[in-house]
């Protein structure tokens, strides 16, 4: 897979890009993922990309010409351009499956008060992380890269993937590690019985207890 990020704050992508498993991937040559300034791209003087909004109020929008050309310079055929506003769909974990199979995604982060309306023309999908209010689209868009990267088959193991929370609607279960006991506090004896089936039907239950403590919304 690879992945293109467009924005006017590449600095901020290096985090993600040097860290742990993300990094691995790329290493492993699982995903290609290239920072991209939108500045680049603009030819008006002093590298201008944003300007007043047409009928007035307040901020500056992201002009056509430089985010054009910025997704031109690197869209094909099998491009999905995604970009990232908090009018969006909101991202979730089905989301982050599909977006795990695109063999290119190319994602777009603004700031100031948002894009041109034109430059929706060249989008395949808006998405937002969440209701609440971010300065730009970088750290959403850095979230979508996680989530989306550790999808990538061969990027984690199969077993991680199989019963974390939100997969199949539910949250995770509890987990602990040694020592058996810690300040008086101990590990749940089941766990300790070695017996495969008693423990499966243990986390399974946890899991259902705690979905409906803390999120009824997602239990089907
Ligand atoms: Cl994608 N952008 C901004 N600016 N704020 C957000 C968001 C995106 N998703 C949630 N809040």
């Amino acid at each position: 897979m690879k992945i293109d990020v467009l924005t006017l704050f590449p600095s901020i992508f290096n985090i993600i890009i040097e860290s742990s498993i993300i990094k691995r991937a790329i290493d492993k040559g699982k995903v290609e993922i290239n920072i991209i300034n939108i500045r680049d791209f603009s030819d008006y003087s002093n590298s201008q990309v944003d300007d007043t909004p047409y009928g007035g109020g307040g901020g500056m929008v992201l002009m056509c010409d430089p985010v054009f050309k910025a997704i031109e310079s690197v869209k094909v055929d099998n491009s999905k351009v995604i970009m990232m506003t908090p009018s969006g769909s909101v991202f979730n974990q089905k989301l982050a499956y599909d977006f795990s199979k695109f063999e290119h995604i190319i994602l777009l982060c603004g700031h100031y008060e948002g894009f041109d309306e034109r430059i929706k023309t060249l989008v395949d999908l808006e998405v937002s992380i969440g209701d609440y209010v971010l300065t730009g689209g970088e750290l959403p868009a850095s979230v979508i890269i996680d989530s989306v990267v550790r999808l990538i088959p061969g990027v984690i193991s199969e077993e991680s993937l199989k019963s974390e929370s939100f997969t199949d609607s539910l949250l995770d279960y509890p987990v602990y590690t040694k020592p058996r006991v810690y300040r008086g506090m101990e590990v749940p004896e089941v766990l300790l019985s070695g017996d495969h089936k008693r423990i499966e039907e243990y986390r399974k239950s946890e899991r259902l207890r705690i979905t409906r403590e803390k999120r009824a919304d997602i239990l089907k």
